[in-house]
């Protein structure tokens, strides 16, 4: 299945929202998110279902964290596979034509990720982030040269916010996976509707150009799959 054009993705673990959980899923896709996963330790196939047709009727595509049997339950259109889950061609055979998506932290599980038939790839740390105990993210160099070498659509996850997005988007990252900067916000709806608005200026072409010379680097929107 074709992997579609998404670039801010909800980690949804409503342990984690600082209000209401489903108030903040719900805020969180009017604001413009336009891929939620599913992230929660325990089997909760109420919860899982109820986050899937919120999701549907936001017309979101809805990805299950490391339960491929789950994402088959659920009609997910993916699911999302760590370092230490089942490897991807095991999980392809649960699946078939869904997505999965792959966690990786260097360009050479990138490339493995690549070769295994992962649909998207998340990369990170980018920055520190108590919400997964990192206590520091890679270094921008490192970032810029992932997301040179990817060949599939990368997210860039890990202690990412409105404030640091920009740094992100200077070393060419395009899509983001986030958590607390939305669960966590006292207005989630205007927190995804802010990431999105940066994402989005991100591609816009430049307009009218005294500074002709820039017009190159702010006009790329299609060029590749980070893109
Ligand atoms: N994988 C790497 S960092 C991270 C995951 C799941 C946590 C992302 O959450 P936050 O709150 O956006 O840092
Ligand atoms: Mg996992």
């Amino acid at each position: 299945m074709h992997f579609p054009d998404c670039r801010l993705y909800l980690l949804f673990t409503p342990s984690l929202c600082k209000g209401d959980p489903w108030t903040t899923l719900a805020a969180a896709l009017r604001g413009g998110v336009d891929l939620v996963q599913w992230r929660v330790k325990e089997t909760d196939r109420a919860g899982a279902d109820r986050a899937k047709s919120m999701c549907d009727a936001a017309g979101v595509p809805f990805v299950v964290n490391d339960d491929p049997t789950l994402a088959v339950r659920t009609g997910a259109h993916g699911v999302h596979l760590g370092q230490d889950d089942a490897p991807v061609a095991a999980v392809q055979r649960v699946l078939g034509r869904r997505w999965i998506g792959v966690s990786t932290h260097s360009v050479a599980q990138i490339t493995a990720a690549t070769e295994d038939g992962a649909s998207y790839v998340g990369f990170g740390p980018c920055f520190a982030t108590p919400t997964k105990g990192y206590a520091e993210g890679k270094p921008v160099e490192e970032i810029a040269e992932a997301v040179r070498a990817c060949q599939l659509p990368l997210f860039a996850i890990g202690g990412i916010h409105a404030a640091n997005l920009p740094q992100l988007l200077r070393a060419g990252v395009r899509r983001i996976a986030v958590s607390s900067a939305i669960l966590q916000a006292d207005d989630p709806e205007a927190a995804a509707r802010e990431l999105c608005a940066i994402l989005r200026a991100r591609r816009m072409p430049v307009q009218a150009a005294p500074a002709a010379a820039e017009a190159p680097a702010q006009a790329m929107s299609i060029a590749s799959p980070n893109e």
